[in-house]
């Protein structure tokens, strides 16, 4: 267990020393001779920890700007943000059901397993593909715990039951999410050989579905498709794109916060000027973006080409679920902005009304939901559905999250506490699984299981021939398509 212990906490949850222990795993495999692995492990852990420092530094700088709208005007409001998740799941779990969370590493080494099992037995489970994103299975498994523990009260004096039934529906979430994204994944980076192991897979899933049934037609153009004219062809590059939009839209809200708050709060020095502050912290978005990309660039395909060992002789025909942001090095670049945006409109558009009706819970926009989840969700809409698309689904998008958190939230406890996971799965799906299991409770747990496994067995049946070339041989998968 001490081993495990020290694993888990240095290495899996760490999602750069995970890819960089899958790399070298899969280069050795492969027979590459000793400093080939070392050389591809390093730009793999290297490029992580880059992504990792762009990310960061999008949620350090603009997450306490979005959340001082709350402080500014003293609302009691609850965060729809995962480190807002875990932080209200420590402090009231205990409160709430008399136990604390002790057992997250045994969860996770359980789930892990189960992760690989089902990808181990792929000829009878279909799945292909394994999560390796560990801060967000943390998150998750944090907000499970609750979710499990309101959902089935008859578990929580059998600590070994919770455990069991957390591992095995987390388990089966992770893997069966995962899969969910590989078409999508493959399809827009033309067989990146990697899918998206995050928190809006079935997002990811669903609304690349839409995008391409009700959005997919010749006149739609995708974002890079227009051509704009005059001027305004300077946003065809993305870093003044984005530079441009975020000014806009951080500067609005910084000028709302307004100077003194700033000062108070230490955001800004008594006698720094207001204007260049502002352009400063709006620029730092395009900064941090181009770093996130860069990461990507260094460390994916290292993952991709190692992976061809362990996809050979471990988990064969299997492949890597990573961090969601590594498809903003893919696509359009400016589907980003456009999608963080969009779901900021939708996110607003639900607050308001969540005001007007007198709700009892309100919420503020946190910034890992509104970004991270809308331009992913953005970059894969405008694939198959060009700008229409990646505008429209992101705002239903903003709605969702912040009505179905709000409501999940409110409905289980989690409110008060101040946070709620608030990504796309964690809004719209998990609260119906929650509710399954509430009102089925034995019953409820199997029929969730039951679901879950269904999922890839469906995606097997549409489309048999395909299903496992497309990660097996993605040139011969496309000449397959193009035969049809
Ligand atoms: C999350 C989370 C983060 C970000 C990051 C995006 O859900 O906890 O830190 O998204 O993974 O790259």
């Amino acid at each position: 267990m001490k081993c495990w212990t020290y694993f888990a906490i240095n290495i899996l949850q760490k999602p750069a020393f995970m890819i960089g222990l899958i790399v070298t795993i899969g280069y050795i495999l492969l027979n590459k001779h000793w400093y080939e692995v070392l050389a591809g492990s390093i730009k793999a852990i290297v490029g992580y920890l880059i992504l990792s420092v762009g990310s960061a530094g999008l949620v350090n700088n603009f997450r306490p700007v979005l959340v001082g709208l709350k402080n500014r005007f003293n609302m009691s409001a609850m965060v729809i943000d995962p480190y807002f998740g875990q932080n209200a799941v420590t402090s009231g779990v205990k409160e709430v059901f008399g136990k604390d969370f002790g057992n997250v590493m045994i969860l996770l080494l359980i789930a892990f397993i189960i992760n690989i099992l089902l990808v181990r037995f792929r000829k009878i489970t279909k799945l292909r593909s394994l999560f390796t994103t560990g801060h967000v299975q943390v998150q998750q498994s944090a907000t499970a715990y609750w979710l499990i523990l309101f959902a089935c009260p008859f578990l929580i004096n059998n600590n070994i039951g919770i455990l069991i039934v957390m591992a095995l529906i987390l388990g089966l979430y992770w893997a069966v999410g995962s899969n969910l994204t590989i078409k999508p994944c493959q399809e827009l980076t033309d067989g990146g050989g990697f899918c998206i192991a995050h928190q809006q897979m079935f997002g990811i899933a669903i609304n690349s579905w839409i995008a391409e049934k009700f959005f997919g037609n010749k006149k739609n153009k995708k974002i890079d498709d227009f051509k704009l004219p005059g001027f305004m062809s300077i946003f065809n590059d993305n870093m003044i794109c984005t530079s441009i939009l975020m000014l806009a839209f951080f500067g609005s809200i910084l000028a709302i916060l307004g100077k003194d708050y700033l000062i108070q709060e230490n955001f800004l020095k008594e006698g720094q000027s207001m204007i260049f502050y502002t352009i400063e912290t709006c620029l730092y978005f395009g900064v941090y973006l181009s770093i996130l990309q860069l990461g990507v660039r260094i460390f994916v395909s290292e993952l991709t080409q190692s992976f061809q060992g362990i996809a050979e002789k471990i988990l064969p025909g299997s492949v890597p679920g990573v961090d969601c942001a590594v498809i903003y090095g893919f696509g359009s670049s400016n589907a980003i902005p456009i999608g963080f945006l969009a779901g900021f409109a939708g996110q607003i558009l639900a607050i308001i009304a969540l005001i007007i009706l007198k709700s009892p819970v309100l919420v503020i926009c946190g910034f890992v939901p509104v970004f991270f989840d809308n331009a992913t969700i953005a970059v894969f809409a405008n694939e198959k559905g060009g700008l229409k698309a990646s505008l429209i689904l992101p705002f239903i998008s903003g709605i969702c999250q912040v009505f179905g958190s709000a409501l999940i939230a409110g409905w289980v406890g989690m409110a008060v506490y101040g946070g709620y996971l608030g990504m796309w799965d964690w809004a719209l799906v998990w609260p119906v699984m929650t509710g399954v299991m509430k009102i089925g409770s034995y019953l409820g747990i199997f029929i969730i299981v039951l679901f879950l496994l269904f999922i890839p067995q469906i995606q097997y049946r549409l489309d048999k021939e395909g299903y496992f070339l497309i990660t097996e041989d993605f040139e011969k998968y496309k000449n397959l398509k193009n035969k049809i």
